[in-house]
């Protein structure tokens, strides 16, 4: 219950000072947190929303903005020099630079071409995923998109890499076999020591720690690795158009 109200507040606060009225192209993520997200922005009326495009990151997000009558497009619909005005997705772990870990839902491919092709991407998380280090309280490892042929390939250089265990992401009861993306493709979970950041002290990938930006480089090299769940904050390489994207967390 406490989880479900802190994750409502955290949805609404984020829709209150992110979402401008000016607004036209708005990425909604997927997971259970973002669910509260769309209830924030339908509860604004259709004539705050009447002028405003909402992107899906999957068919679970697809299906939220449509059960909510907002009006649905498409992230392959959007010219390629203009950028979405805000995303709003949920994450699994955020750190203290508000590095996240994504793809706890395996949407996380579409959720970082949305996210990347937003001005401002806004992390919505209950307090539960807040830790110092990712890797700490999220510990089912970090989501990562494969070819499933490339698999068995991919679990082999991770735990060359040190992944403590890594696994394909099994279906849930009524799917044998493993989970499949909306892309088609799997999910393998690859556990590792709690991530450091570029600023911490010389913890190196020699006594056994990475830090986030040299584990994702390193990540999406593996060949038949198609994205990884890593997302970079505010000091973060990644950014959409050059301007960096600033990740704003709400708990
Ligand atoms: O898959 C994802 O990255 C989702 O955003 C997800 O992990 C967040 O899930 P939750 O909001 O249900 O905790």
């Amino acid at each position: 219950k406490l989880v479900e109200t802190s994750k409502r507040l955290a949805a609404f606060q984020a829709v209150k000072d992110y979402l401008l009225p000016e607004y036209t192209r708005i990425g909604i993520g997927s997971g259970s947190t973002v669910v509260y997200v769309v209830e924030a922005i339908a509860a604004l009326g259709p004539a705050a929303t009447a002028k405003m495009a909402f992107y899906p990151t999957g068919s679970q997000s697809e299906e939220l903005i449509e059960a909510a009558g907002l009006h649905l497009q498409y992230i392959n619909k959007l010219p390629a020099a203009q950028q979405l005005d805000v995303a709003f997705d949920g994450a699994d772990e955020v750190d203290d630079d508000l590095n996240l870990i994504k793809g706890g839902g395996a949407c996380l491919w579409q959720e970082k071409i949305v996210a990347t092709s937003a001005r401002q991407f806004v992390c919505v998380a209950d307090f539960r995923k807040l830790s110092a280090r990712l890797g700490t309280s999220w510990t089912k490892g970090i989501p990562i998109e494969v070819l499933p042929m490339a698999a068995p390939r991919v679990l082999g250089e991770l735990e060359r890499m040190g992944s403590l265990g890594p696994r394909i992401r099994p279906g849930l009861p009524g799917k044998a076999g493993a989970i499949v993306t909306d892309n088609g493709l799997w999910i393998i979970d690859a556990p590792f020591a709690p991530l450091q950041l570029s600023r911490d002290s010389a913890s190196t990938r020699s006594n056994g720690t990475w830090t986030v930006d040299a584990l994702a480089d390193s990540l999406i090299k593996i060949p038949g690795v198609a994205e990884i769940g890593l997302f970079y904050g505010n000091n973060g390489l990644e950014v959409a158009s050059g301007a960096q994207k600033p990740v704003a967390a709400y708990f």
